[in-house]
């Protein structure tokens, strides 16, 4: 694992929102799961989460799929009482859609808020070595760009853009991590409570940017753990040329703000 230099210690007062459960010992983790016809992945992907890290409940958050895995996610949820589902009418974003899972774990008493991509590009294995990071930061990114971490098969133009986002970013929001576009994260959820997550504009690709942004403004330690991103394994991409220049600009926005010192925490 690697970890960003040391910031300034966090503390974390009381939840802005009430009801942790009562503690058994282990901490209480939820892994999210964004899906957009995913079909062809979701129940491959609960059932080796479930071998990985048993005690994890996994919450689906589907946009009305047309590929029908809202149907899946409830035919699983129906027999598993650890499996939740989300059912929104209509295509929303990624970005709004980790958001109501952390909203979820935040009124459902979770420890831990751990989100992967739902096509296998963010392979269970990890699990158990980014979790062990929580004992230490706040933030554990299953990171691409540290030691050790990599991209399956991409080509050269997504590899350079990719990175040159994550250059920028490291320099206009100040923020010491290699990768900070990814979505493979966990979070502690006593954090979250504390980020004014109400201020986050983002909608899409530069939501993970933006809320590692507002974790990094709350204190919080972000840590690193190298990750190899895999190739789907069903179904299609959602990439969309559209939405990357729309959060391309949202992210120039923020970090010049930041820099002119407008992006300081409220509270
Ligand atoms: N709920 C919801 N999930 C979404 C939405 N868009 C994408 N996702 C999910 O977010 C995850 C990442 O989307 P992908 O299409 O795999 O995009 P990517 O990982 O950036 O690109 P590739 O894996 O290279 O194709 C997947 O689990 C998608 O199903 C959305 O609008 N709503
Ligand atoms: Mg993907």
């Amino acid at each position: 694992m690697t970890a960003s230099p040391e910031p300034a210690p966090s503390d974390h007062p009381s939840p802005a929102e009430p009801a942790p459960a009562p503690r058994t010992g282990e901490p209480r983790l939820l892994v999210s799961l964004a899906t957009y016809n995913e079909a062809g992945n979701l129940a491959n992907l609960i059932a080796e989460i479930q071998k990985v890290v048993p005690h994890a409940d996994v919450l689906v958050i589907d946009d009305n799929s047309p590929d029908g895995t809202g149907q899946i996610a409830a035919a699983i949820a129906e027999k598993d009482p650890r499996v939740h589902v989300l059912h929104r009418p209509g295509k929303l974003g990624l970005g709004t859609a980790t958001l109501a899972a952390m909203k979820f774990a935040m009124t459902q008493g979770y420890d831990y808020l751990l989100n992967m991509d739902a096509d296998f590009s963010h392979p269970p294995r990890y699990l158990p070595g980014i979790l062990a990071g929580m004992s230490k930061y706040d933030v554990m990114i299953g990171s691409r760009y540290v030691r050790g971490g990599g991209t399956e098969n991409w080509p050269l133009p997504r590899r350079v853009i990719s990175q040159t986002v994550n250059m920028i970013v490291r320099f206009l929001f100040r923020m010491p991590v290699k990768d900070a576009s990814g979505a493979f994260r966990c979070y502690r959820v006593s954090m979250l409570r504390d980020a004014e997550l109400n201020r986050v504009r983002s909608r899409g690709y530069s939501f993970q940017q933006e809320v590692l942004f507002r974790c990094h403004k709350t204190g919080a330690k972000l840590g690193e753990y190298p990750i190899l991103f895999e190739n789907r394994r069903a179904g299609v991409s959602k990439v969309n040329k559209k939405e990357a220049v729309r959060s391309m600009s949202m992210l120039l926005y923020i970090g010049l703000r930041n820099v002119f010192g407008l992006e300081q925490r409220r509270k």
